[in-house]
């Protein structure tokens, strides 16, 4: 049976109602909008045997405090990734494709410390308007949400990397952002001398989606017993996807995204799937939400004939 005709059999998805790693309320109800909008009837319909374990139970929301670190929310944040860490494990060793739904970025950290312990050598795919390449150092924000992506490559302070107790198996070579057009200054700097390949939307522009593509998958799967893909809705144009925290003009295009969807669903390679940023509240119509459910849809081997 080739894969490459074949959807992903046995899907489990974990919902993380966080919003803590990011400053607008509203991205914790992310993966219950999801839910509403059909993810589970979708997954289905394409014969995948999906699993819904709901979603990770978190502390309530700590009172409002002023923030004295550039890690807002830190232990809040910590403990979730620590749960999500658990959660993908589990789903892995039990034989499930770890589908993670968030919730703010800062919970590929779970992911990536979960995948880092089953592989050995990692790629990622990590489709964002912004970078997530901060650090302690860089950030201006104080969102961990915006350090996701350095720190499952294992840069950054002890605060961070490793703190999940896993050495990461994420190799930075094999890591390619794409969609990017909002970088913080410094971060800029450090992702031009790290070893990821940046995708820009100009880049997206002048090559087209399917080339971008074709590059990105030859340098994620290049030599890697994994690929994860890191996918933040805020990569969308605002007008396709209005129900993100941070929208960004000058965004991909609907069949944009489904094109790359549709072409790492051909990669054997995939070992797993997060979607995340998704702010229901801020969404018109659901159309945001079903746009996600759409994409993964097409991340899992829907095809149009
Ligand atoms: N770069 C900014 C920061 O570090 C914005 C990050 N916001 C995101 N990332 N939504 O995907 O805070
Ligand atoms: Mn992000
Ligand atoms: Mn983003
Ligand atoms: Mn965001």
């Amino acid at each position: 049976m080739s894969k490459k005709d074949d959807v992903i059999g046995k899907v489990r998805i974990v919902g993380v109602p966080l919003d803590l790693g990011a400053d607008r309320r509203g991205i914790d109800m992310g993966p219950d909008a999801l839910r509403n909008d059909g993810l589970v009837e979708a997954l289905e319909k394409l014969g995948i045997d999906v699993q819904d374990t709901g979603n990770i139970m978190l502390p309530p929301r700590p009172p409002k405090k002023k923030y004295d670190s550039r890690l807002k929310n830190y232990e809040e944040v910590i403990f979730a990734c620590q749960r999500v860490r658990d959660f993908v494990g589990r789903s892995i060793a039990d034989g499930y494709f770890p589908l993670v739904i968030g919730g703010d970025h800062s919970i590929a950290m779970g992911t990536t410390a979960a995948l880092s312990t089953f592989y050995n050598k990692i790629g990622i795919i990590w489709i964002d308007a912004h970078g997530d390449f901060n650090t302690e150092d860089t950030t201006i924000s104080g969102n961990i949400h915006g350090m996701s992506f350095a720190t499952s490559c294992g840069r950054g302070s002890k605060n961070l990397v490793g703190k999940l107790g896993v050495r990461t198996s994420v190799s930075e070579a094999n890591c390619v952002l794409i969609g990017a057009r909002d970088l913080d200054p410094l971060e800029r700097e450090l992702l031009k001398k790290s070893n990821v390949t940046v995708f820009t939307m100009r880049d997206i522009d002048e090559q087209g989606m399917h080339k971008i593509m074709k590059k990105a998958l030859k340098i994620a799967c290049d030599g890697t017993d994994a690929l994860h893909v890191s996918f933040d809705i805020d990569v969308m144009d605002p007008m396709e996807a209005p129900g993100v925290g941070t929208p960004v003009q000058g965004g991909m295009t609907y069949r944009e995204a489904h094109l790359a969807m549709e072409m790492i669903s051909e990669c054997p390679n995939l070992k797993s799937l997060e979607v995340v940023e998704l702010n229901p509240i801020l969404d018109r119509q659901n159309v945001t939400g079903k746009l996600a459910i759409g994409l993964i849809s097409s991340a899992f081997g829907k095809k149009i004939l």
